[in-house]
């Protein structure tokens, strides 16, 4: 605990620096506070009214995410995920507790909630990551149902990009609804969770940011949470929700954190980028963060029993 907070005070801390502030305000509210990315009311709706109920961050996060992990309609979670250029549907997921605890899985096939498999490493391994067949088996050691996951409509999407064979991601389209949610209950846990099938018709194999414990995900109960969507090579190459977190730590806002990670990826192009990455960022306080590459990034948030959607700034 004592090391989670040094940087305020020790190596590392950024005083001085015009968006830094001495230290992280105190929590005005012990209203439970939900955040996603993109446009998904019924996960943040299912997050925020547990939490009011009584159930901790990270079951709230888990079954919130869950919502979209079933959405045949999301393209690029779950039920509804797009596959990868060889016809299979493969999840990434991972969560992160308020304990600094944390498990992913990775490539997992016939599996819809990834998020529950993802705490059930944390729980009941001694191990972070599982991937591939691993973590199917793993799987159904716990009990998860063998599903068929290439919804029809994807096949029939999947089929008319074969024609052409591009890979060329649209930014806010086959980089688009990935969630990951944060969850700050009133007991003042903060949880996390990233779920997703990664872009539509990459290379088999190919993992990308969601699952990846920093790059898609960080959560530190003592300071905050981040967590992205968008192109994860991208991410990755920054750690961006780890950056987020580590700048929340000396006393950035969750705003100009977000900011500052688009801005480091941003450094490493020349010129406009084509791809887009967004993230969204809480801290213990409750004051809450969004920032993307492009325009078109939203995110959602949960306020008095409602989900609200928000357009993100950008940096185009
Ligand atoms: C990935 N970050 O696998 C994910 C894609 C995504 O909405 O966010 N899609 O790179």
């Amino acid at each position: 605990m004592g090391m989670a907070i040094s940087g305020f005070f020790g190596i590392g801390s950024l005083h001085g620096h015009p968006h830094s502030r001495n230290t992280l305000p105190k929590r005005l509210s012990d209203h439970p506070i939900s955040i996603g990315t993109w446009n998904c009311p019924d996960a943040i709706l299912t997050s925020g009214q547990l939490m009011e109920g009584g159930t901790p961050s990270l079951e709230a996060v888990v079954k919130g995410v869950a919502v979209e992990e079933a959405n045949e309609n999301n393209t690029t979670v779950g039920i509804g995920a797009s596959p990868d250029r060889s016809g299979r549907v493969t999840l990434d997921a991972c969560v992160m507790n308020s304990n600094g605890d944390c498990g992913a899985v990775m490539a997992v096939e016939n599996i819809v909630h990834v998020a529950r498999l993802a705490q059930h490493v944390m729980e009941d391994t001694p191990h972070v990551n599982l991937v591939g067949l691993g973590a199917e088996e793993f799987a159904y050691s716990k009990g998860f149902p063998k599903t068929q996951l290439l919804s029809m409509a994807a096949e029939k999407r999947w089929k008319a990009w074969l024609q052409k064979s591009e890979f060329t991601p649209k930014i806010n389209v086959e980089n688009h609804d990935t969630i990951g949610m944060l969850c700050l209950d009133a007991q003042g846990k903060l949880s996390g969770s990233c779920t997703t099938s990664g872009l539509a018709y990459k290379m088999k194999g190919r993992v990308g940011d969601s699952p990846i414990i920093g790059s898609g995900l960080f959560v530190d109960n003592q300071v905050g949470a981040a967590t992205a969507t968008g192109l994860g090579e991208a991410v990755i190459k920054t750690v961006g929700s780890f950056l987020i977190v580590e700048l929340m730590r000396n006393g950035w806002s969750p705003q100009k954190a977000c900011e500052e990670a688009i801005g480091r990826i941003l450094s490493q192009q020349t010129g406009k980028p084509d791809f887009q990455v967004g993230f969204i960022a809480i801290n213990i306080a409750g004051e809450r963060g969004a920032f993307s590459i492009h325009k078109g990034f939203s995110f959602t948030h949960y306020e008095s029993g409602k989900a609200i959607n928000v357009p993100s700034s950008s940096a185009y």
